[in-house]
């Protein structure tokens, strides 16, 4: 399949170069976006060098920081206008296990429309993560699934797989969310498409080199956004009935 795996950084200067040479080890024929904001600390530079030694990389420099989401759709966009088949999404900063990437490509070519690299299916878990993020992150994502209604176990992991052509309907430039919510929204048209979503285990591994991007700001964001989506799909089910009822 052809494959595309995007990817933002901001600040990544420690990580972007173990990251490209791991990717193009395990997918050698994949070709690697690189999102960048403009780092300050130069990563977008050491980018382009890295490009141009190793080639299948394309790096699209931004002005500024933007936010996960932002990068994110923004590379997605750009990945559906070169015609892949196939749109991996995964963070620079060493949290994401590149030796998955075969298990994510094999998931979608048995037939899934998006596969999930999950914290929370057997197997799966997280590495040196502090008890509070486990603990946010764990409850997030039980709170978030029964919010929505979504059998997914893992509805705020970037790493991922979509098919294409499942992206497109997707079509995650209308989404709004900046940071992780932007991930939850996009498994949540994927479900209420009726898509295909595959969960695969990784075991996610705290970044080690550079500085973290989660704030406060992003972890309300989400949780905002999760309330509304379950009382706006709660209202809907509810009216549902009633015109059912009626008629
Ligand atoms: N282009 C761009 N990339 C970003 C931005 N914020 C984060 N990233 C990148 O998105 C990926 C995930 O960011 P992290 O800082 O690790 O955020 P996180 O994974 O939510 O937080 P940790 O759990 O601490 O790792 C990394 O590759 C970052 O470099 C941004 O505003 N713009
Ligand atoms: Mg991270």
């Amino acid at each position: 399949m052809r494959t595309a795996v995007v990817s933002p950084t901001y600040d990544e200067r420690d990580n972007i170069e173990w990251f490209l040479h791991a990717v193009r080890e395990r997918l050698p024929d994949a070709h690697i976006f690189v999102i960048d904001d403009n780092s300050p600390d130069g990563t977008g530079v050491i980018a382009d060098r890295l490009a141009a030694e190793l080639g299948g990389v394309t790096v699209v420099h931004r002005n500024g920081k933007e936010g996960l989401g932002s990068a994110y759709r923004h590379g997605f966009e750009v990945a559906l206008d070169h015609d892949f088949e196939l749109v991996i999404s995964m963070d620079v900063d060493r949290s994401h296990d590149p030796t998955v990437l075969p298990a994510l490509v094999a998931a979608i070519e048995a037939g899934a429309d998006v596969v999930v690299g999950s914290r929370y299916v057997p197997g799966g878990g997280t590495a040196n993560w502090p008890l509070h993020r486990r603990v946010l992150s764990a409850w997030g994502n039980r709170y978030t699934g029964l919010a929505l209604g979504l059998k997914v176990r893992d509805c705020t992991s970037a790493f991922r797989g979509y098919r294409a052509a499942a992206l497109v309907k997707i079509d995650p430039s209308s989404t709004r969310a900046d940071g992780y919510a932007f991930l939850t929204e996009l498994i949540r048209r994927a479900a209420r498409n009726g898509m295909q979503i595959d969960e695969v285990p990784i075991v996610f591994v705290d970044r080690q080199f550079g500085t973290s991007k989660m704030s406060g700001r992003i972890i309300v964001e989400s949780m905002a956004l999760v309330t509304m989506w379950g009382c706006r799909d709660a209202l809907r089910t509810l009216q549902r009935s009633i015109t059912r009822r009626r008629g």
